[in-house]
């Protein structure tokens, strides 16, 4: 019997915590949404927010590696032609920023948010090692238009630790999508954050109602002590 110390209970709930059935999923750690000339830089945020969970989700994927769990890594992005970016997305992304600048057009980057891009890469800091699993999302949830409930149930998985930016958006629709498919969900607080302090305080605190609405949340650190 294996839990952490987590609010509002010791996830997970039934103690079945091991390597065989529990992902590390490491959301859009990519330079677009955490890097200097990517796309929430040009969006005027402030990526000291964004770049801060780097130093915890590295010290949770070298231990996760090291004990043999399944390690998965997701990128928001689009094909180069857009076919998979809906018009209302498209037109969204480009009423804020400098000029407007929007998904699909260049920066110091690439194109923003579109696959293949320097942009759109995972940062070099977390980046996969041959071998681990990477989900290609054209949305925000990592279960929308992906092939990620199949590989999870492939693998075997039924615990999963989320980790990756931002909180309150891509972070949340996925821990939302993976619980409501029957995952016990695992958010780590400092493995996470958003383009907004406040923003990010309120996901996790929407995690905690009622008895652990999506799942529980923990510090990486209560993670690293329940691994061993
Ligand atoms: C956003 C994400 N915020 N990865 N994407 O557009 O949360």
């Amino acid at each position: 019997m294996t839990t952490l110390k987590s609010t509002p209970y010791a996830w997970p709930f039934d103690g079945a915590l091991r390597p065989d059935n529990t992902a590390l999923i490491i959301i859009d750690m990519q330079t677009d949404f955490c890097g200097v000339g990517g796309y929430v830089d040009r969006m005027g945020y402030d990526i000291s927010l964004t770049r801060a969970p780097i130093a915890p989700i590295s010290r949770l994927l070298a231990t996760m590696r090291a004990k043999g769990y399944t390690i998965i890594h997701t990128r928001e992005g689009h094909k180069p032609d857009l076919s998979d970016l809906p018009a209302n997305k498209l037109w969204r992304s480009r009423q804020i920023g400098e000029g407007g600048v929007g998904i699909g057009d260049p920066g110091p980057c690439g194109r923003i948010l579109v696959r293949g891009e320097p942009g759109w890469e995972i940062i070099p800091e977390l980046a996969p090692l041959p071998g681990e699993i990477i989900i290609d999302k054209p949305g925000k949830g990592s279960f929308c238009a992906t092939d990620l409930e199949l590989t999870l149930r492939v693998q075997g998985i039924r615990n999963i630790i989320l980790t990756g930016i931002t909180t309150d958006v891509c972070v949340h629709t996925t821990m939302r999508e993976a619980n409501d498919r029957g995952f016990e969900c695992l958010l780590v607080e400092d493995g996470c954050a958003a383009t907004d302090a406040g923003n990010h305080a309120a996901a996790i605190k929407m995690v905690h109602m009622q008895g652990g609405v999506f799942g529980a949340t923990a510090m990486s650190e209560a993670v690293l002590e329940a691994l061993g």
